[in-house]
């Protein structure tokens, strides 16, 4: 792109049409996917920016992730495998919006505010998921990117994006920039945790993993040869028959709290499913009466937080852990962090950014949406005490065990970002270790029935939210009808915000039984409708 005039031949292949406007939202870009060549295009030109001026490697990974196969998207990964900075955030909005005719004006805007020296290298690492718009859409990625030098990794799942441009980044420090570097360094780790677990039957080591049709089912295929010692698993809907995300995956299963299509259990047989792009995880099993139990994203966090803090106990290290939740994290599992565990719990705005950043603050942060996106964090300050402590020749048993296991969790967990494989692995590790079942770790605390609904508006734009979007701002009234809602059941709790992905507006209510939960959400959702600009049918019970 040191060439602008290739930059103007290229944007004529990839065009722009005319009156799309677009926002880079929770993830990304995210709509049908002939809509996005031009968006792909643009994005391989801005990554290129952002690697010159961070003289580093970005990624560039192309999925819709839970949404329909027809969907595509986009997101931008920064140099320690995080998601792109805000500030940046606006430009790729700029840039996925401006006319054809403007494209240069604005990459030379770009480039002028950001000092930019375009006689620097670039590097950039591109990552697709299965859909099958996904090659072409790739492929304009790299024209973006062309001359500079792109690296096309093919099929990956985002998580393994995050983590190659993070140990390219930092010289290998993290691991090895490859996809079996990433399986090296986790299965390892998994080996290693898992020689801690007291003799389990080969029914103990299965898990039974839905991959939603897509990336996350090849890839633990190819990992599985790695893991056989400790673990056995039978792979569903792995994408030789059904459609992507189709009645499966984690944001079917968790929003439906039913089975995913095509998977065949047991009763009290523990089950997992990823999502498209494999960033997210849910656990579920089915008790002898056929009910169905969902764990997710926080009954995940609770999990891995109560083995960190008992393992720092036993270590003897005062290390801060804190938990970070969205304002979708069910009553019952902040009420039992903050009231039984006593750790310091935070609430951010929905998309993982936000809450990896919250967790950032602390010596150990835990992460989790309850849709099953997250990870934990490790401070410098952390990871040093432990490694301190692990080298140490002068403790007693107890605490070598516990910093051992302590090192072997760090290397087991992916924290560029959440990772259905990285959480599965330390899930099934904890779970080892502490002789637990699915249904004891179900049993920690019981959740408040909950209810997610999607309510259909003419621009949903015009919800505002406040306080982690835990209140609506706008439109005029929405807030306080649903004050009025909530009042009329008992341990209620609802709230409305534009989603970041899907053209829709989501509602969330819980409440003491699963109908009055139902009920409410059904009642919030009329009067999103009524009030901000609801198009089609009126929400039916
Ligand atoms: C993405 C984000 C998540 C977010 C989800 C839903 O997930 O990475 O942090 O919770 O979208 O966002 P929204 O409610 O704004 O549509 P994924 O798995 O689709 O990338």
């Amino acid at each position: 792109m040191a060439h602008f005039e290739e930059v103007s031949k290229q944007s004529d292949l990839h065009p722009k049409p005319a009156g799309l406007v677009l926002q880079y939202g929770t993830a990304g870009f995210r709509t049908s996917a002939n809509k996005l060549d031009h968006i792909m295009f643009r994005m391989g030109l801005l990554a290129t920016l952002r690697s010159k001026k961070t003289k580093a490697t970005i990624g560039v990974m192309v999925t819709a992730s839970h949404n329909p196969e027809e969907d595509n998207g986009v997101k931008l990964i920064d140099p320690m495998g995080e998601m792109l900075t805000s500030s940046w955030e606006d430009y790729a909005t700029q840039l996925a919006n401006t006319k054809q005719d403007e494209l240069l004006t604005t990459l030379k805007d770009i480039i002028k505010k950001e000092a930019i020296d375009m006689s620097r290298e670039a590097n950039v690492f591109v990552g697709k998921d299965t859909r099958s718009s996904s090659a072409s859409l790739s492929q304009a990625v790299l024209d973006g990117v062309k001359a500079l030098g792109g690296h096309n990794y093919g099929l990956v799942t985002t998580p393994q994006l995050h983590y190659m441009v993070c140990c390219q980044n930092t010289q290998g420090k993290y691991g090895e920039a490859t996809v079996e570097g990433y399986y090296r360094k986790l299965s390892q780790a998994f080996s290693q945790l898992a020689k801690n677990a007291s003799n389990r039957t080969d029914d103990q080591k299965h898990l039974s993993v839905d991959g939603a049709n897509g990336i996350g089912a090849i890839k633990v295929r190819e990992m599985e040869s790695h893991l056989k010692k400790h673990m056995q698993l039978s792979v569903f809907n792995d994408g030789s028959r059904g459609k992507l995300n189709h009645k499966c995956g984690a944001d079917f299963v968790k929003v439906q709290q039913e089975l995913p299509t095509g998977i065949k259990i047991n009763p009290g047989d523990r089950c997992c499913s990823f999502d498209g792009d494999a960033d997210r995880i849910v656990y579920y099993y089915t008790d002898s009466q056929g009910d169905f139990h969902l764990l997710d994203g926080d009954k995940i966090a609770t999990l891995i937080s109560t083995f960190l803090k008992e393992l720092l106990n036993e270590a003897g290290l005062d290390l801060k852990i804190a938990v970070v939740q969205t304002a979708y994290a069910n009553g019952s599992s902040t009420h039992y962090l903050e009231k039984t565990m006593k750790v310091i719990v935070k609430c951010t705005k929905t998309g993982v950014k936000h809450l990896h950043h919250a967790a950032q603050e602390f010596d150990i942060g835990v992460y989790f949406e309850a849709n099953g996106h997250g990870t934990v964090l490790f401070s410098d300050g952390a990871e040093e005490k432990i490694q301190q402590l692990a080298n140490d020749a002068n403790i007693n048993d107890e605490r070598k065990k516990a910093a051992f296991l302590l090192q072997n969790t760090i290397n087991i967990i992916n924290q560029t970002v959440g990772d259905a494989i990285s959480d599965m692995l330390l899930i099934e590790a904890i779970l080892a270790i502490k002789g637990m079942t699915v249904q004891q770790w179900d049993a920690i605390y019981s959740d408040l029935p909950n209810r997610q609904l999607k309510v259909k508006v003419s621009d949903r734009r015009v919800i505002d939210t406040t306080d982690a979007e835990r209140r609506a701002v706008t439109p005029a009234g929405l807030q306080e009808a649903i004050d009025d809602l909530v009042k009329k059941y008992q341990k209620a709790r609802s709230f409305v915000r534009p989603s970041g992905t899907e053209d829709v507006v989501r509602v969330y209510a819980e409440a003491d039984t699963q109908e009055s939960a139902d009920a409410l959400a059904h009642e919030v959702s009329l009067a999103v409708y009524g009030l901000a600009g609801g198009v089609g049918d009126e929400p039916k019970p």
